[in-house]
């Protein structure tokens, strides 16, 4: 098991995504307290951690990886405000801020808050954190037209074209706000105006696939 963990840790000295494969290897065969350190020392390296985080072909496939990659998350605090900006800090002052915090749900395609109420126009300040396997964002749509945008996300991923960015926002006036596609342990914040309009507007994670379940809805009243 000792050499085991070194060639775990080895490969993140090479960082290339054939070494990714041989650590993600790795998972298939047991593994204890020496090996279960070098991988986790391995896939926190910056070197390895772009190859499994904005790779979800590799993760999908790969339960071992998912539950160390969990595991992994577990011990790791995400920042959802790496991009923090003099803006951000004006918008932040705002004395009728309102702070949304949502949090995907680890192998679950939920989010753990469904329904939030905000004023018409207020301004919003949303953390929205992952710390899944799999990549999820938030998209806000303008009322009853979730299903549709979730629809069109969905055919963009029939479409290699429009399925390389891998970000799947419609071009629709439909959507409102959205964060980026969200790698696993990663998050995003989004800060806007509410809409001057009352009504019931939905989220969704527009992610082939998870946008039936994965959803909420922004109450403006
Ligand atoms: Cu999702």
């Amino acid at each position: 098991p000792i050499v085991r963990m070194e060639a775990a840790i080895a490969t993140s000295y090479i960082g290339t995504p054939k070494a990714m494969d041989a650590l993600a290897d790795t998972t298939k065969h047991p593994h204890g307290g020496h090996l279960a350190y070098g991988m986790r020392s391995a896939l926190g390296a910056a070197t390895m951690l772009p190859h499994w985080q904005f790779n979800h072909h590799l993760t999908m496939h790969n339960a071992p990886l998912r539950k160390f990659i969990s595991e992994f998350a577990k011990n790791t605090k995400i920042a959802p405000d790496a991009k923090y900006s003099a803006q951000d800090a004006q918008f932040d002052t705002q004395k009728n801020l309102k702070v949304v915090r949502i949090t995907a749900v680890k192998e679950r395609m939920l989010y753990d808050i469904t329904r939030f109420e905000v004023k018409a126009g207020q301004p919003v300040k949303l953390e929205f954190i992952n710390p899944d396997a799999t990549p999820h964002n938030l998209v806000i749509v303008k009322p009853g037209s979730g299903d549709e945008v979730g629809l069109a996300a969905t055919r963009m991923a029939a479409d290699p074209a429009l399925a390389k960015s891998g970000q799947y926002i419609p071009k629709s006036d439909k959507v409102l706000f959205h964060t980026k596609m969200v790698p696993p342990i990663a998050g995003e914040t989004l800060r806007f105006m509410a809409p001057s309009e009352p009504g019931e507007y939905p989220y969704i994670c527009s992610f082939p696939g998870h946008w039936t379940i994965m959803k909420g809805v922004m109450v403006v009243k």
